[in-house]
């Protein structure tokens, strides 16, 4: 069946409110999280009116239901980003949690005083702090590749600091503030020659293109449900099996082990070794049919749209005077535009903003040492997905019309 966004936005319960009456809502802050189709929401309800127990420990007929759900939903997320198998799919609570679990119990097991770990300028503070704190925990060297002035890794810098043979390079495949795709396959094979192992962050690529783990040879893969139309609460880890299998267990509790005994224990198969204690099982559900609605749709219309609503937003927001757009041009990222307005501070710009309905988010994105690269404390975001429309963002250019009108 073709694309067709309208048909699409039906799906959403939330895109038919009004923030305010007579005011419509235009959310523009899908970076931020998604909005949540009625499938995903029907399977959550679902689940706690008809099958709720807790996974693993029952043998009656609801806890064998609620298992079987959990562990489909796994099988979901696996083929989604072509893993090859279940058990590489560590159900986390977010992306956060995914990296942090690999600079926890991959880090600390096998990196040594001075060894060097590569990240980027465009990370996400969730793909710096948690290898902060491993580097000042262990007398690790981090590195970090630059950013040009349009926003791309620089590429020479990148193949410069391999040589200097990291153990770790951990990147965002796609930047949440300037939205640019790297260009993962390439550097992850660089990173392997280099004898490194990666770490891609997926969580702004998994929802909005498709990502294929094997093609990308990639060993570690984080994302966030909450990004990718399904709940929050829910995230994964993807690994290859002998990293997995190789490192010691994250958290300590019921579910991760295999035997317990007086002063010992017998840690559980991957992937459930990972995974102390009741995890969220309605939001892996939820994500569940949230791979199943995005598969539905095709991942590959749903990149193909927001390439050209992005292409067409950066062509009207580029005739706004006093506009200075960041990142690469269109064609060359993905549906993320952040912006600053000459004079005006970006929550200002957002706080009028939602006077007409639009959601945009002001910040630093949790990317403060992309914006200090750039010489700017903060930018206004708005970012695109499967449900937005050419009429929002025309909304959004009147929107920003209107505050620069008022701040004269
Ligand atoms: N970025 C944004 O508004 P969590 O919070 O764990 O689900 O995702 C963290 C994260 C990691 N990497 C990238 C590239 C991200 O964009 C995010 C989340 C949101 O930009 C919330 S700060």
């Amino acid at each position: 069946m073709p694309f067709d966004v309208l048909r699409v936005r039906q799906d959403f319960p939330v895109l038919g409110r009004e923030v305010r009456p007579g005011v419509a809502l235009v959310y523009l802050d899908s970076t931020a999280t998604s909005q949540k189709p009625r499938q995903v929401l029907e399977a959550m309800d679902a689940f706690y009116r008809r099958s709720n127990a807790n996974i693993h420990r029952g043998v009656h007929t609801l806890a064998e239901e609620a298992t079987a759900q959990y562990e489909e939903a796994r099988a979901r997320i696996a083929r989604f980003i072509h893993a090859p198998s279940p058990r590489q799919i560590v159900y986390t609570r977010n992306t956060t949690e995914a990296i942090n679990l690999v600079a926890y119990a991959w880090g600390r097991a096998f990196l040594k005083p001075g060894d060097r770990i590569l990240l980027t300028e465009m990370e996400h503070h969730s793909n710096l702090v948690p290898w902060y704190l491993l580097a000042q925990e262990r007398g690790l060297t981090l590195d970090f590749v630059p950013l040009t002035d349009d926003g791309h890794l620089d590429l020479e810098a990148y193949r410069q600091r391999l040589s200097d043979a990291p153990r770790l390079v951990a990147f965002t495949h796609m930047s949440n503030v300037l939205g640019t795709i790297n260009p993962a396959r390439e550097m992850i094979a660089q990173a392997h020659q280099a004898g490194a192992i990666v770490l891609l962050d997926g969580a702004q690529s998994v929802p909005h293109f498709p990502v294929n783990v094997q093609e990308l040879d990639v060993d570690f893969l984080a994302f966030s449900g909450h990004k990718m139309c399904g709940p929050t609460g829910i995230g994964v880890l993807y690994g290859k099996m002998h990293l997995l299998e190789a490192m010691p267990p994250f958290l300590g509790g019921g579910d991760m082990i295999k035997a317990v005994h007086l002063g010992s224990f017998v840690p559980n198969e991957v992937p459930y070794k990972f995974e102390a204690g009741t995890p969220a099982i309605a939001e892996a559900i939820g994500l569940g049919a949230a791979v199943d609605y995005l598969e539905q749709i095709g991942m590959e219309a749903i990149a193909a749209h927001e390439r050209e609503l992005t292409a067409y937003a950066l062509e009207r927001l580029e005739e706004v005077p006093g506009l200075h757009l960041l990142g690469p041009q269109a064609g060359e990222k993905g549906g993320v535009v952040a912006f600053t307005l000459d004079g005006i501070h970006p929550h200002d710009i957002a706080q009028v903003l939602d006077h007409y309905g639009i959601a945009v988010r002001a910040g630093h994105h949790c990317a403060q040492p992309l914006h200090e690269r750039f010489g700017i404390p903060a930018t206004a975001r708005a970012s695109f997905y499967l449900y937005t429309t050419r009429e929002e963002i025309d909304k959004l250019v009147e929107g920003i019309y209107q505050v620069k009108k008022l701040f004269g």
